[in-house]
């Protein structure tokens, strides 16, 4: 055979241009894996975390230990003439790696990457044995200390090999095997860049440094080549006419390095990396300039975990959110609360998004020489290895440091101070290593509403203020927002301000056309986010706005509407677009775009005398709407919405929207609650009691409608919406157990004297939906009431039930028979010639309704 003869030289090409590259090959797939408190190994491969389900049960207090990996590796006998590293993109967050059973690195921090060199520990030419030993442990000297997210343990980014020739490029200390590249001038017409990192030469060989710039199509624009005479090199290079990088035109150039053995030209190893040209600044009065030009920052927040996987997302989700966010016409991202995937930071230089990156330092500080050292390392491992990336223009260090401290009842005054001492300290030294390590971008750090942080002088240390600001939510009132920032404003000229986080919970399962803070409609949510970009956009001097969050997020402390979960997202856990996702896009992006809001508010069940309220979203001046192909409407936009009010008849409607050159479509049904009763042969008459909102059941797809009072048809009788005292939600934003459908129990009419159906004559099945919300009910039984009961501080909520006159329950306790808060479905059967009369009597306490139900039989 022919190529037989070509096969040596072949062999030989191939052989060498192994050996001459460096090789990177992850290392995701089949390990052996164990939990330190559990008898059987499983197969699992990389990104993996042990907590993606733990997180989201009962009881939470999900698993924090150690967990092991192992896995045996053939490593070539070639390899000893090169030099074989690990690399960890991330593992939370205590990291042991023994090679064969001897400790070859070890790692503390759960969001940054690390590199350790396993040569020296390899049998080369036989099997050796990888074991991994990662703990997620809580540790009082690693930040983050406590937060409201999950911090998943287990090896959740990718892991790498590396192989190089035994003279390499440095993979040693903080930067993870990055080498530094520098813009220190940047005007229009020229540009400075300087290239600067370390090698390990090994004593046999000379070696000579080849570098080559190429412009964003690719071509070679400067070159650099020179023998190695020191293990430290920094080479400049001046490129004229640069093109800068924006969110608009996210323009990346290309720096390759390769270190070759003068010798026999075999290149021993290569790096290579993107950079950007561009200047930056923060103005307190004219806002964020990029390029000479001011831009108003508008983005979000982003987590990094995913619905059923925790952080253990691959590489695609973080594309698809980023493109998400992109799309959704933003500039700026907030990795919060900690340096994320390096692709993330490649998709922000590539999209065009203007990042605040930051380390996880939250809610409290440890007064320890080890936590402070712990955080200064984090930074600089976040610094060193993101420091490139175009995209990044603040390096945070704090989020709402004192939050932990104002929310202590029981500190004393001395223990305050020496809180408030230790986190200035602090500050002060993460702001001088940031400095140290990257003066040409902005320090930042995040704090909640609370004057301490000014007091303090903590707010003075940063060049830029974030502030995390909740008003019509955690506290009163949306238009207090801009007083809040013109105070803020007028009393700090010189400090150039944003919004680092804003936004309420929101549910897509609960609909209403007359929002109010705390009841997760999405409703609210969007009125909530229309008021904070009027708010923030009508100041120049305001940098931008974070929104909080991209996507809903686990946090196992959590009980909103849905239990573990934190609801602020623009999307949902699993990334399907809530209303507001569309809004932003209508409002941000250039091209001709229209919504019809209301994917989950489809089914319309109304008074004949209300209007159908629709609202479409879109960025021309004014929208038509057809209605059924026929009737058009037009209505201007104000805000980016459109506001229609419709008289439709009982049915089906199809809408087509229209602006610009853009169109969409939705249909939807309407149903009168006057009727209601007329069709209850047919479907069930479903009551949301306590709430003025809809609720909609995912599983089924049955609309629980919102409460009415009864005047005639159906509705309730006396009493009040339940309110929790201690909290702003309407009704109890608790999980509420043995049910999926939280919302449904945790808002409830109390202390009702009654609650009316007037059927038709037939039988039916009443359910009476209940819980008990109040966390300290007493559990005492009725037949225990005297002198025991006396001693719970909690009156008994206790009642009768009577239907029709005939007495159904006597004397329930919900808290003594069901348990409280866990959901019970109480069902009668009854028969009637006109009227259901559902009566509540108390004994003590006020008596409870969630839900009711009534189906012909
Ligand atoms: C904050 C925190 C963030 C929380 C958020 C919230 O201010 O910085 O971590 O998730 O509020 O939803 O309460």
């Amino acid at each position: 055979m022919k190529f037989s003869k070509y096969l040596p030289i072949l062999l030989i090409l191939l052989c060498n241009s192994i050996s001459g590259q460096r090789l990177v090959k992850t290392m995701n797939s089949g390990w052996e894996f164990q939990l330190e408190n559990s008898e059987t190994p499983e197969t699992v491969n990389i990104p993996h975390t042990w907590n993606a389900e733990d997180a989201f049960q009962e009881n939470a207090g999900y698993f924090r230990g150690k967990g092991i990996y192992k896995k045996q590796m053939t490593v070539p006998a070639a390899w000893e003439e090169q030099s074989v590293f690990l690399k960890f993109e991330g593992a939370n967050q205590v990291t042991k790696l023994f090679i064969n059973d001897n400790l070859a690195g070890e790692h503390t921090g759960g969001y940054t990457a690390f590199v350790f060199e396993i040569s020296e520990f390899l049998k080369f030419g036989y099997t050796n044995e990888i074991r991994i030993e990662v703990d997620n442990s809580h540790d009082l000297d690693i930040p983050p200390l406590e937060a409201d997210f999950n911090f998943y343990g287990g090896i959740y980014r990718d892991l790498e090999l590396i192989i190089t020739g035994k003279s390499h490029f440095n993979f040693e200390g903080e930067a993870a095997g990055n080498l530094i590249v520098k813009t220190p001038e940047v005007s229009k017409d020229k540009a400075k860049i300087n290239f600067s990192g370390s090698l390990i030469h090994s004593e046999d060989s000379e070696l000579k440094l080849q570098i080559e710039i190429s412009d964003p199509s690719g071509k070679k624009v400067s070159e650099y080549e020179k023998e190695v005479e020191t293990e430290e090199f920094s080479v400049d290079f001046n490129l004229n006419d640069p093109a800068l990088w924006s969110p608009e035109d996210p323009t990346l150039y290309g720096l390759s390095a390769k270190l070759i053995d003068t010798d026999s030209g075999e290149v021993v190893d290569t790096y290579s990396t993107k950079f950007g040209c561009r200047w930056f600044k923060a103005d307190p009065e004219k806002g964020f300039i990029l390029n000479g030009k001011p831009i108003k920052l508008i983005g979000a927040n982003r987590h990094q975990d995913f619905e059923n996987m925790g952080n253990a997302v691959p590489n695609s989700i973080h594309r698809k959110d980023y493109q998400m966010i992109k799309d959704m016409g933003a500039n700026f991202i907030r990795t919060a609360h900690y340096p994320q995937d390096p692709e993330v930071y490649r998709l922000c230089d590539e999209l065009g998004l203007l990042v605040w990156t930051e380390i996880p330092v939250i809610n409290d500080v440890t007064d320890s020489e080890a936590y402070h050292q712990n955080s200064v390392n984090m930074l600089r491992e976040q610094v060193l290895q993101l420091y490139n990336h175009p995209s990044i223009v603040f390096w945070g260090y704090m989020n709402e440091i004192f939050i932990r401290l104002v929310f202590t009842g029981d500190m004393s005054e001395a223990d305050k101070r020496a809180k408030i001492e230790t986190s200035v300290k602090l500050a002060e030294k993460l702001e001088a290593e940031t400095k140290k390590l990257d003066s040409s971008r902005l320090s930042v750090m995040a704090l909640h509403e609370n004057e301490l942080y000014n007091t303090s002088g903590i707010a003075d240390i940063p060049d830029v203020i974030g502030w995390n600001l909740y008003f019509g939510w955690y506290t009163q009132g949306l238009e207090n927002l801009g007083k809040f920032l013109d105070q803020q404003h007028e009393k700090y000229p010189e400090r150039p301000i944003l919004i680092s986080e804003y936004g309420p919970g929101s549910d897509s399962r609960i609909q209403t056309n007359d929002p109010k803070p705390w009841d997760f409609s999405e409703a609210y949510q969007l009125k909530s986010h229309v008021s904070y970009l009027n708010q923030v956009i009508a100041r120049d001097y305001m940098i931008g706005m974070a929104a909080w969050n991209f996507a809903d997020f686990g946090s196992s402390g959590r009980q909103d509407s849905r239990p573990f979960i934190n609801q602020k997202g623009l999307v949902n856990f699993n990334r399907e677009p809530k209303d507001i996702y569309h809004y932003y896009k209508a409002r941000l992006v250039d091209e001709d775009l229209v919504y019809i809001a209301g994917r989950n508010f489809e089914n319309r069940i109304i008074k004949k005398s209300e209007p159908v309220r629709i609202k479409v979203f879109a960025n021309s001046e004014n929208v038509q709407l057809s209605v059924d192909s026929k009737k058009e409407l037009t209505s201007d936009v104000v805000d980016n919405i459109a506001e229609f009010n419709l008289n439709l008849t009982e049915g089906d409607h199809h809408l087509k929207a229209v602006s610009g050159n853009a169109e969409h479509f939705r249909n939807i049904t309407v149903q009168f609650r006057e009727n209601l009763l007329d069709n209850i042969a047919n479907s069930p008459l479903l009551i949301n009691t306590g709430s003025h909102s809809d609720f909609i059941d995912e599983e089924t797809g049955e609309i629980w409608i919102s409460d009415q009072e009864y005047s005639r048809s159906f509705g309730y009788v006396g009493g009040g919406t339940f309110q929790q005292s201690d909290n702003k939600f309407q009704g109890s934003a608790s999980n509420i157990k043995l049910t999926t459908k939280e919302p449904l129990y945790q808002t409830m009419r109390e202390g009702l004297d009654a609650y009316n159906i007037n059927v038709p004559q037939g039988k039916y099945r009443i359910s009476l939906l209940m819980t008990e919300p109040n966390r300290s009910a007493s559990t005492k039984s009725i037949y225990n009431l005297g002198s025991d009961a006396q001693t719970t501080s909690e009156e008994a909520r206790v009642f009768d039930i009577m239907i029709n006159g005939k007495m159904v329950e006597k004397d329930l306790n919900l808290a003594a028979e069901y348990g409280i808060l866990t959901a019970a479905e109480l069902n009668y059967i009854v028969e009637t010639k006109d009227n259901i009369e559902v009566q509540f009597k108390s004994s003590s306490g006020k008596p409870v309704l969630s839900g009711i139900r009534v189906e012909k039989l």
